[in-house]
């Protein structure tokens, strides 16, 4: 797997495979009945994917084991070589289904807005996701080389160039999908929530998705969908992937599953500017974070 350059997307920057199928994927067709679950990088994407996939299957734990995560929830704008991108896995898939994405606001197919299609999107603090991506930049070979911490926090905090990171700007991202919600339908969490009270969280999507509130399933979603639990599993673990492309030896995907892992790797100097940046970045913004629990 070669780390090949950034490339622009209508100012976005993303993986140059992604960008390359991104004229197909603006033509997508949702389906009234698709379930969308968007999220930036490292935001508990898989985590909020494998609750959905127990939910539809209702706890069948035999069931959410027979394909990896990134096949039973499609990643639209996925594309790599020698793989059906994205929305041709959604092509062979029944629908309706559920989609992951980590689109911005943008750049999603019309599609979804004009079938009014449900949507969850999972945000994280841009402190343990901005840790979370470096670990992940090193092990997942598909991306630039990260450079030093520090050098990666700064293309973080840039945001939208192409020296940034993919999928551009985290405070645009979390802030412009907050401005969707109320005209969407549209469900809109927390990671640092689903880590305080995952059955809380669970009840939540049960009823935005209009299931019954089952305590005993909410139980069983709740021990399968632990940070644990999914570590070891692997159809959530992304061990089925080759080591060219992941490399779990230099950092495993499922890392350390916690809020406030930032305070392990912000120096003082770091977090000092970091705060600084992110009061001017967030501005005018009522979306609020817990940065540790
Ligand atoms: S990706 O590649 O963008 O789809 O990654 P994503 O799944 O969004 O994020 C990976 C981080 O989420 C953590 N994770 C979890 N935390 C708590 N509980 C559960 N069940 C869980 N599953 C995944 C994973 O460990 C990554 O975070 P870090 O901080 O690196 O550990």
């Amino acid at each position: 797997m070669e780390r090949l350059p950034l490339k622009s997307v209508k100012g976005v920057p993303m993986l140059k495979y992604f960008a390359d199928i991104m004229e197909e994927v603006d033509k997508f067709q949702a389906h009234p009945d698709d379930l969308l679950i968007s999220t930036y990088p490292k935001s508990g994407t898989t985590w909020i994917c494998e609750v959905v996939d127990m939910i539809y299957k209702e706890g069948n734990v035999e069931a959410c084991r027979e394909k990896p995560i990134y096949l039973r929830v499609p990643f639209l704008e996925r594309s790599f070589p020698g793989s059906d991108a994205g929305f041709k896995l959604l092509q062979k898939t029944p629908r309706p289904c559920v989609i992951k994405t980590h689109l911005p606001v943008q750049l999603l197919p019309k599609s979804f807005w004009e079938k009014n299609c449900k949507m969850i999107y999972l945000a994280r603090n841009a402190k343990d996701v901005a840790v979370s991506y470096y670990f992940f930049y090193q092990m997942a070979k598909v991306h630039p080389e990260p450079g030093t911490w520090n050098e990666f926090l700064e293309k973080f905090m840039a945001g939208d160039v192409l020296s940034s990171v993919a999928f551009g700007s985290w405070y645009d991202h979390v802030k412009d999908w907050w401005d969707k919600r109320e005209e969407q339908r549209m469900l809109y969490l927390f990671y640092e929530d689903m880590k305080e009270d995952p059955q809380q969280e669970i009840q939540k999507v049960m009823e935005f998705l209009e299931r019954p509130i089952d305590e005993q399933l909410v139980e069983k979603i709740t021990h399968y969908t632990s940070f644990k639990e999914m570590r070891q599993n692997h159809m959530t673990n992304y061990t089925c992937l080759p080591s060219t492309f992941m490399d779990h030896s230099i950092s495993p995907f499922m890392r350390k599953g916690v809020a406030g892992d930032w305070k392990n790797h912000f120096t003082v100097a770091q977090n000092e500017f970091f705060d600084a940046d992110y009061k001017r970045q967030m501005v005018g913004s009522t979306l609020q974070f817990w940065m540790e629990m």
